[in-house]
């Protein structure tokens, strides 16, 4: 029988909300629309999310996602139903496809992609697919998660410059780990695959085609997931994953693997940084010195919301980090996010608000 310690449950992921009685805990290994594949103490088992307790939710992000730990009444003979999602370590959302941009007063829709993981690997190419800028904006993305950026270049028997993709990326991601591997040579390999301590979860995202899923067979050492051909004229994927999944590797860490980032959206070219921390910058405008580091500062209203639980301790630690490890890489992605929102509207506004409170006009 599984134990969830081996599947990443600490008892200080539930904290005090884990009133557990005859419920039990869960983690979501794959969702289908509301159909969700659990694993718990009894086993594998089907799960439905309990409509009447995630309605009264205000926050439909709660709706529980890939990675996420729940507590299900057990279900023998049928579905188990989930009856709450328990508070998560780290998180990745992308504002929903089909709502509108903040902006009009309204909070855009976000949806979870994944949950509850240690390590984000941005994964890479090294054929046509490797880009700076971009892996610059996945980074600072992946500190706002609440967990550390790993950056994966995959296909690293395509090229004889190996050396130079992965200074290039050491130099643009700072702080984070940077690996190429070939998942067809076995390449670089074995490094990546020590990396990982049992009871970690890692999550891969990228392109279509880099080749996450192979990554994963590789780590595998079996064909557990399928893999598509890329198109031969420019090396795109042609989107083979369509669902997302945790997987247990061998070693005893896990392992995300989703659909590729176009698909998702995450990073569609029109929507940058919006969700980078634009929660942490907000309140920093409201502390009282302009100039507030938000650690000991009288009038700071970061240590407000985190003293009030408004805001989230990892990913304030997170926003922190970002800062020490990555300042730059930090200023800019705002850059961006700046230059992204001046180019569309509220030219003429203030720069430090140009890019944030669009509601209410
Ligand atoms: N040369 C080479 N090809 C690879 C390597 N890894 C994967 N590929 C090929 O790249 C193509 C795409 O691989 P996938 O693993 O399906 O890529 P993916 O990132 O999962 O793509 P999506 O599921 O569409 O997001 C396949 O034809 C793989 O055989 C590698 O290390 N070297
Ligand atoms: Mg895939
Ligand atoms: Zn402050």
């Amino acid at each position: 029988m599984p134990d969830m310690k081996d599947w990443g449950y600490t008892v200080a992921l539930a904290g005090t909300n884990a009133q557990q009685g005859e419920l039990m805990i869960a983690r979501i290994l794959s969702a289908h629309r509301e159909q969700f594949e659990v694993v718990c103490e009894m086993g594998f088992l089907k799960a439905r999310a309990k409509t009447g307790e995630y309605f009264r939710l205000e926050e439909s992000t709660e709706f529980p996602a890939v990675g996420d730990f729940v507590l299900i009444k057990y279900n023998p003979l049928g579905d188990s139903l989930i009856m709450r999602t328990l508070p998560r370590k780290s998180v990745f959302s992308r504002s929903d496809l089909g709502g509108r941009k903040a902006g009009h007063g309204r909070v855009s829709v976000e949806q979870v992609i994944a949950a509850n993981f240690d390590y984000v690997c941005i994964v890479m190419s090294l054929n046509q697919n490797y880009n700076a800028r971009r892996l610059e904006r996945y980074a600072a993305l992946a500190w706002a998660s609440g967990a550390k950026p790993l950056v994966v270049l995959t296909k690293a028997d395509l090229t004889e410059e190996r050396a130079h993709y992965l200074s290039d990326a050491m130099r643009i991601a700072p702080g984070a780990e940077v690996f190429a591997l070939s998942a067809m040579t076995g390449e670089g390999m074995e490094e990546f695959r020590s990396f990982f301590k049992q009871g970690e979860t890692l999550v891969f995202l990228g392109s279509s085609g880099v080749g996450k899923s192979s990554l994963v067979n590789a780590l595998m050492g079996e064909e557990a997931l399928k893999v598509g051909a890329v198109r031969e004229d420019d090396a795109r994927g042609r989107h083979t994953t369509t669902h997302r999944e945790l997987l247990m590797l061998p070693s005893g860490a896990m392992v995300i693997d989703t659909p590729g980032m176009r698909e998702l959206g995450i990073l569609g070219a029109d929507e940058g940084l919006s969700t980078a921390f634009s929660d942490v910058e907000e309140l920093a405008r409201r502390c009282r010195f302009s100039d507030c580091t938000h650690r000991a500062e009288p009038g700071c209203a970061v240590q407000a919301a985190l003293k009030a639980g408004k805001l989230d301790r990892a990913r304030y630690e997170s926003f922190r980090a970002l800062e020490r490890e990555n300042g730059a890489a930090l200023r800019r992605a705002k850059e961006i996010k700046l230059r992204e929102k001046s180019g569309t509207k509220q030219q003429s506004r203030p720069r430090d608000k140009s890019y944030k409170h669009a509601t209410g006009d």
